[in-house]
């Protein structure tokens, strides 16, 4: 009964209440920084209006559009169904910088004309005009690759000289292009060659990880062999890790064709996507590779977005990147390098690595530990704008206190990254939703 009464407009205000009662949406929101605008953007804004005099109403409508040069795409009227307490709902789409929307909404709010004033929706685009994905499905949108180190391109690659390598890269880089979102990713028959690079870097790394591994890697390790997802003997397939990952932390693995721009690969860890490369590294180089394979995403990654405190950590990071600037992006992705990537951490007076770069890497791994390194205590507003380079081993590292350490000052750090919008995570949906003054 009570349900059939509210309007549709107080059903989207119901379920904006619905999202607030979840608690596991409170600390995804914490990290979200404050709406702030220096570089404004016009975007489309959809707006559903509720008023009792059409004529008077729109008139005051257009006139605010027209002062506050915002344009208008689309309007539609309607009659209120019956019982409701204003007679016409209004539905719009009008382009506008967010400050001309604020701008607008507090004097229809002001006017007295309208009953409500909701905003449905917008196209968020960030301030170099780039469309930011607002749902899972718009991942399929986001594969930007960065040419580099790629064995067709770079004369220094292992693979450049080896032919049947490049054709291989080739075939497995085209799953990658075809795949969309909820398809099933296609298995991949890794060759005897592949298995034995596989088998020969995991007995290495395996060796290592009880003295150089934090513990949650090593807890996550076991877990993923208990079940039969990893082994030495074979190269463990995507479709098989993806649904481990899920029901351990909500993350799922989507294959990618080589290293993705920053700001693709961060966005697609705001719903909980890890882009993952399917090929191994060329069999001549298992110490350490400068591009991502499926070592580092299976042996360095994985295991610790298997961890809900660190899934959730990564998807922080995602979430704070959308709609960053690109100098934002670039502070974030450095601050990624040195710390999912390259982190160390302190346990029980020892030093431990949890970044996946040298989980995946023995060469480098044995190196980040031997004392020859720089090592400097983790500050996030240091690490994010420290020079480094992804050629070879590291020169310098930072050491966090602890995981939980990093994901609060990462939270922080992340509330000085201006963003036109407030956004919050919807999970049943995986999609974001601009929280407007309501
Ligand atoms: N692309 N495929 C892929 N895998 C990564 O691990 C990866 C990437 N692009 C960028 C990136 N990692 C980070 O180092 C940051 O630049 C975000
Ligand atoms: N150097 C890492 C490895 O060899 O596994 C890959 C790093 C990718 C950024
Ligand atoms: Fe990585």
């Amino acid at each position: 009964y009570v349900a059939k009464k509210r309007s549709l407009i107080e059903d989207a205000k119901f379920e904006h209440n619905v999202l607030h009662a979840k608690p596991s949406l409170e600390t995804v929101q914490d990290a979200l920084p404050e709406c702030t605008n220096e570089k404004d953007i016009e975007s489309i804004h959809k707006l559903m209006i509720s008023l009792d005099n059409q004529m008077e109403g729109i008139k005051f409508i257009l006139e605010r559009l027209k002062y506050l040069n915002c344009t208008l795409d689309h309007i539609e009227s309607r009659p209120t169904k019956k019982k409701r307490k204003s007679s016409f709902e209004l539905y719009l789409e009008i382009k506008s910088t967010s400050q001309n929307l604020d701008n607008l909404i507090a004097k229809l709010k002001d006017s007295g004309y309208f009953s409500d004033v909701v905003i449905l929706n917008a196209e968020l685009k960030s301030s170099e005009n780039i469309s930011i994905p607002m749902t899972i499905w718009d991942l399929d949108k986001c594969n930007h690759l960065n040419i580099k180190y790629e064995p067709d391109i770079d004369s220094r690659h292992p693979g450049f000289s080896d032919m049947d390598y490049r054709k291989r890269r080739q075939e497995i880089a085209d799953i990658a292009f075809t795949f969309k979102h909820g398809d099933r990713i296609p298995k991949v028959n890794y060759t005897s060659d592949e298995v034995k690079t596989w088998n020969l870097i995991y007995r290495e790394l395996a060796d290592l990880y009880p003295t150089h591994a934090c513990k949650q890697h090593i807890e996550a390790m076991k877990n993923l062999e208990k079940n039969g997802i990893y082994s030495p003997d074979f190269i463990p397939q995507l479709e098989d890790v993806s649904n481990f990952l899920k029901k351990r932390s909500g993350f799922q693995l989507r294959p990618v064709a080589g290293l993705l721009s920053a700001r693709d690969f961060l966005a697609s860890l705001a719903f909980r996507v890890f882009q993952c490369t399917q090929y191994i590294r060329h069999s001549s180089s298992p110490l350490h590779s400068p591009e991502p394979d499926c070592v580092h995403e299976l042996l360095g990654h994985v295991p610790l977005l298997s961890n809900p405190g660190f899934a959730e950590f990564s998807q922080v990071v995602g979430i704070s990147s959308l709609g960053a600037s690109d100098e934002d992006i670039i502070k974030l992705s450095t601050l990624y390098w040195f710390t999912i990537e390259f982190g160390l951490c302190r346990e029980n007076n020892a030093l431990k690595a949890y970044g996946a770069g040298l989980l995946s890497a023995f060469g480098e791994l044995k190196h980040a530990l031997s004392g020859v390194p720089q090592l400097k205590e983790f500050e996030p507003y240091t690490a994010s704008v420290q020079e480094y380079q992804d050629e070879d081993y590291q020169p310098l590292y930072f050491i966090a206190q602890s995981f939980e350490q990093v994901r609060h000052q990462i939270k922080i750090f992340s509330k000085t990254i201006k963003r036109p919008y407030k956004l919050r995570y919807d999970p049943y949906t995986q999609s974001l939703q601009i929280v407007d003054n309501m």
